[in-house]
């Protein structure tokens, strides 16, 4: 807790109080008079998980946990460095609340989902995009027009074929999205589960795609996944809560061991926001109902987005 906690307001605001919008943002309802840098959009939508649902959960959750930062910044002491200050006092981080979700339809959810990405783009503003469950990322993928690069940070490759027509589910959205045509390469970082395939791996390759393993960034770091970016071009970033090892993520049903610690994760987003331009991110499958009582997986997702947010922020005042 610090002593600048009071809010332009007078507020105390203490991390259990008040309406928990992102970093205690500004909260729009009506995207069509947004006036903001970065907009955060919910997309509480679990039906395309296909073992234990929960992940519903994760945007609100992380709005709460996102309380918790409450100094007007983030501020890493390893640098002596302050993020967001100014993003924060000049109210440029605006909430938009949840997309509308039609339960047991993903096919007008995920419609929902694009069209007010669209509008928040419309608006001037880059898409912050809390899930839900991975499903996501191709309908917000597709908002987007000019050619762009897709990075993922998971676990998992999510290239499953949608041959039986399961458009919206969290394991067929990569492939989906590398089919794109504004959609330039693809590189998917931290991929390590042994329930993956063989046939997805060699498809994603044959696609073009950048796969890196885990022996890589455990002997290079996470800022490797630099030279497997295309240097300042236009980058969308997708972040599963499951890149991070299972011991970080309770809260996560897809949870595998060997992944990333939180040093390499940070390396990993460091190094993105200086060798690329990002145009937006999501952060996805934090299932709270699953979590441990503190919170720490959801925390530690309000803490990756603020962090990543930060480091975008500064990149873009260079
Ligand atoms: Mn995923």
């Amino acid at each position: 807790m610090t002593a600048n906690m009071r809010g332009a307001d007078g507020r105390l605001n203490r991390a259990y109080s008040g309406v928990p919008t992102f970093l205690r943002s500004d909260y729009c309802d009506d995207i069509s008079t947004l006036d903001a840098d970065y907009a955060v959009l919910g997309v509480p939508y679990d039906d395309g998980s296909p073992f234990v649902g929960g992940s519903r959960f994760c945007a609100r959750a992380v709005r709460e946990h996102s309380l918790r930062f409450g100094g007007g910044a983030l501020y890493d002491i390893a640098e002596d460095k302050e993020y967001l200050r100014e993003a924060l006092a000049n109210r440029r981080i605006v909430d938009c609340g949840d997309v509308d979700v039609a339960p047991s339809r993903g096919d007008i959810t995920m419609a929902n989902l694009t069209n007010d990405v669209i509008a928040i783009r419309e608006r001037g503003a880059m898409p912050i995009v809390l899930g839900g469950d991975h499903t996501l990322t191709y309908p917000v993928v597709r908002a987007f027009d000019e050619p762009m690069h897709v990075i993922q940070l998971d676990a998992h490759l999510d290239y499953t074929p949608d041959d039986q027509g399961l458009t919206y589910t969290n394991s067929t959205s990569m492939r989906l999205i590398h089919q794109m045509e504004h959609v330039t390469s693809l590189t998917q970082f931290g991929i390590r589960s042994m329930r993956d395939t063989k046939q997805n791996a060699d498809d994603a390759r044959a696609n073009g795609g950048r796969i890196v393993t885990m022996p890589e960034i455990r002997k290079q770091g996470g800022a490797c996944i630099a030279d497997h970016l295309p240097a300042g071009d236009d980058c969308y970033v997708t972040i599963d809560i499951d890149a991070y090892d299972m011991s970080l993520c309770p809260g996560c049903i897809s949870a595998e061991p060997g992944g990333l610690t939180y040093e390499e994760m940070q390396e990993a987003l460091k190094a993105i926001t200086s060798t690329v331009n990002v145009v937006g991110f999501d952060f996805v499958e934090v299932n709270p109902p699953l979590d441990v009582g503190t919170g720490v997986t959801s925390y530690l997702g309000a803490l990756t987005v603020a962090m990543f947010l930060g480091y975008i922020d500064e990149a873009r005042r260079r």
